[in-house]
C-alpha cells in the first residue's frame, strides 16, 4: 500500500501478546442507555454500531450530538438518534435522499473558558444567530462534515466554512442527495468547526456512513458478512501508570509540540492517546483487547475507519505471532478497482497503514479453532516531532462453532455496477501543478516549550494559521483535473484531506508509483532535517464532478494541527 510505517522489531509483538490476554472483565457488558453518552467496559465483546437503512430511496434520522463530563473530568461526546442509538451506521444507496436533522444539546463545563474565549462571547452576544452563515466558533457549536461524500459544499448540505448550529438552535436539518457515482463503500460523519474539532472528535463525536453495493463493484466479497469497526482514540484514563512489566524500558517519556507524549523510536512507552475499537477501550498500560467472536475459518469483510484525532494505525491480524495476509478491496470509501483497470482486485497485505481520517475495506479470515490470534496495531514512526503510537493489542478474536454473525451479510447475487462514465484519472492530463507545503513554528524560537503554530501553505503565499475570513488561498476550474505536490517540511507525519473530492497517488517520496485507485486521506512523511529535499507526494486532483463546485477545505486530519491552522480555503469555480 502507499505508505510503509517504519517497523520495528518484531519482538515487540511477541511481547505484546503475551499480555493480559484474557481480562477478568471480559463477561462485561455495555452500561445501560440511561447514562449520556454510554460506553462498553474494557474487555467486553465486539458490538456493532446499529445500522440505519434507508427506505424507499429516503434516509430520514435524527440525531443530537450531547456531552457528558465523566468523574475523572473528562468529557465524552456522542450522536444519539431518535431510538438512543449512538452512533449509527447510516446506510444509503446511491441516488438516495438523506434527510438527517441534528439537534445541538452541548454543554459547556469549563466556564473560565467561555469566558476568555472570543468566539464565544461574539456567540452569547448575538443571541442565535443564522446557523448557515455564522461562522461562530466555540465548544458548543456544532456542525456536520460528510468525509468522502462528493456532495455540494453548501449550507444544509456539505459546508463546514459557515455553518454552524448552537445550542438552542430548532433542530438544523442536513437535506442531500447521495450522487448516483459515489464508490459504494465507508465514509464517515463528524463535525467541523474550526478551533474545536479535536475535542468533539476525541470525545467520541464520529460514526459511519455506508453507501452500499461494494459487492457489485468487487465480486469476490459477495455473500460475506460485514463488521463495521470504528477505531477512536481518547485521552489516557491511567495517565500516571508506569509502562507495563511486560515492555522494555524506553527512555523517559518527552512531551512533543502539542503536549502529547512524544514518539521515543522504540514501539513502546506511554502512548499518546487511549484507543477503543467500537467504543470498547483498550488503555494503556495493559491494553486488555475487546473481543470479537468469529466461526472458525470464517471470511468476513472489515470495514474499518480510523476516527482517530492523531493517531496512526499500522494493522495487523496475528495468528499465534504471525502476520496474517489481509485481503484489501477498498480504500477511503473506493473500490480498488474503480479504475476499471484491474478486475475483481484483492492486495493481499501483511499490515495496513491508516491515517487519521481514512478507511480501509478487507477480507479477513478468521483462525482455526484452538488458535490464538489477535487484532494489534503495530507501532508508527511519526516523526521526531510527533507523537508515540506504540505497538499495543486492540482486540482477540475468539472462535466458536456458535458465534454470532455480524448484524449485516453483502448480497451473495450481486448485480454489477455499471463502469465510471468518466476517464480513468490517471489518464486525464492536468490544466496545472501547484505545490502546498506543510510547516510548523514555534511562536518562540529560543523556547522549545513556547506554542506551536502549524501551517498548510500555498507555495509562494506567506505561512499564516487558516483564517476564516480570509477568503480562498487558491482557485480551481470544475471540469479540470490538477497535480498538487504537497511536501512535509516538519519533523513530523501530517495527513493531507480535502473535503469534495478523492485524488490518485501518483508520487510518493519522488518515487513514481501511480497507484490504479483512489483515496481521499493521504499520510505525508516527515522531514528528517538531513536530507536535501523535502519528503512529498504528489497527487491527481479529480476537479470534474459537478458536485465539487464552491467554497471548501483541505487540511491535516491530524486535528490538533487542523484546529491549530494547518488548513486553507479552495474554491472551484463552475
Ligand atoms: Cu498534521
Amino acid at each position: 500500500m502507499g505508505w510503509s510505517p517504519n517497523p520495528l522489531t518484531d519482538i515487540t509483538l511477541i511481547v505484546l501478546a503475551g499480555v493480559c490476554l484474557i481480562p477478568s472483565c471480559a463477561t462485561l457488558r455495555a452500561q445501560s442507555r440511561t447514562e449520556p453518552c454510554p460506553r462498553p467496559a474494557q474487555g467486553s465483546v465486539l458490538g456493532e454500531p446499529e445500522d440505519l437503512r434507508s427506505q424507499n430511496g429516503v434516509l430520514n434520522v435524527e440525531l443530537t450530538v450531547e456531552n457528558a463530563k465523566q468523574s475523572d473530568g473528562s468529557v465524552r461526546y456522542c450522536y444519539i438518534d431518535q431510538n438512543g442509538r449512538e452512533s449509527p451506521n447510516l446506510r444509503v444507496n446511491p441516488g438516495d435522499l438523506v434527510i438527517l436533522k441534528l439537534h445541538n444539546d452541548l454543554k459547556e463545563f469549563d466556564p473560565d473558558a467561555a469566558t476568555s474565549n472570543p468566539h464565544h462571547m461574539l456567540a452569547i452576544a448575538a443571541k442565535q444567530p443564522d446557523p448557515c452563515t455564522s461562522g461562530l466558533m466555540s465548544k458548543t457549536s456544532t456542525n456536520l462534515h460528510f468525509h468522502g461524500l462528493t456532495i455540494p459544499p453548501v449550507c444544509h448540505q456539505d459546508d463546514v466554512l459557515t455553518t454552524s448550529i448552537q445550542p438552542g438552535d430548532p433542530p438544523f436539518e442536513y437535506r442531500f442527495r447521495i450522487p448516483e457515482n459515489q464508490p459504494p463503500g465507508l465514509y464517515w460523519y463528524h463535525p467541523h468547526i474550526h478551533g474545536f474539532t479535536k475535542l468533539e472528535v476525541l470525545g467520541g463525536a464520529s460514526g459511519v456512513l455506508i453507501v452500499e453495493g461494494i459487492e457489485r463493484a468487487n465480486k469476490t466479497v459477495a455473500g460475506l458478512p460485514e463488521r463495521v469497526i470504528v477505531i477512536r482514540d481518547q485521552d489516557l484514563l491511567n495517565p500516571d501508570a508506569p509502562p507495563s512489566k511486560s515492555e522494555p524500558v524506553v527512555p523517559k517519556m518527552l512531551i512533543d509540540r502539542d503536549g502529547d507524549a512524544a514518539n521515543n523510536g522504540t514501539g513502546f512507552g506511554k502512548p499518546a492517546k487511549d484507543l477503543s475499537i467500537n467504543f470498547v477501550p483498550v488503555p494503556y498500560p495493559d491494553y486488555p483487547p475487546a473481543i470479537i467472536e468469529m466461526k472458525p475459518e470464517e471470511p468476513q469483510l472489515w470495514r474499518v475507519l480510523n476516527a482517530s484525532g492523531i493517531t496512526y494505525l499500522n494493522l495487523e491480524v496475528l495468528f499465534g505471532h504471525t502476520p496474517q495476509k489481509l485481503g484489501v478491496v477498498a480504500l477511503d470509501g473506493v473500490p480498488l478497482n474503480q479504475s476499471g483497470m484491474i478486475g475483481d482486485y484483492v492486495d493481499w497485505e501483511t499490515h495496513l497503514g491508516i491515517p487519521p481520517g481514512g478507511r480501509v475495506e478487507f477480507i479477513v479470515k478468521a483462525p482455526p479453532a484452538g488458535t490464538p490470534a489477535l487484532l494489534v496495531t503495530r507501532t508508527v514512526d511519526t516523526g521526531a516531532g510527533g507523537e508515540n503510537d506504540p505497538n499495543r493489542m486492540i482486540a482477540k478474536i475468539k472462535v466458536s462453532k456458535d458465534a454470532p454473525e455480524p448484524q449485516s451479510t453483502l448480497s451473495a447475487t450481486p448485480k454489477p455496477l455499471p463502469p465510471s462514465s468518466l476517464p480513468w484519472l490517471g489518464s486525464v492530463a492536468p490544466v496545472r501543478t501547484r505545490k502546498l507545503y506543510f510547516s510548523e513554528k514555534l511562536l518562540d524560537p529560543n523556547n522549545p516549550n513556547s506554542a506551536t503554530e502549524f501551517y498548510l501553505t500555498v507555495d509562494g503565499q506567506k505561512p499564516e494559521p487558516f483564517d476564516p475570513k480570509s477568503g480562498p488561498n487558491l482557485v480551481a476550474k470544475q471540469g479540470t483535473v490538477e497535480d498538487w505536490i504537497i511536501e512535509n517540511r516538519s519533523s513530523e507525519l501530517h495527513a493531507f484531506h480535502i473535503h469534495q473530492l478523492h485524488f490518485m497517488l501518483i508520487d510518493y517520496q519522488g518515487r513514481t508509483v501511480n497507484e490504479p485507485f483512489l483515496r481521499d486521506t493521504v499520510n505525508v512523511p516527515y522531514y528528517n532535517g538531513r536530507a536535501l529535499e523535502y519528503p512529498s507526494v504528489k497527487l491527481r486532483m479529480d476537479f470534474r464532478d459537478p458536485n465539487t463546485v464552491g467554497d471548501f477545505l483541505y487540511h491535516c486530519h491530524l486535528l490538533e494541527h487542523e484546529d491549530g491552522g494547518m488548513m486553507g480555503w479552495i474554491r472551484v469555480e463552475p
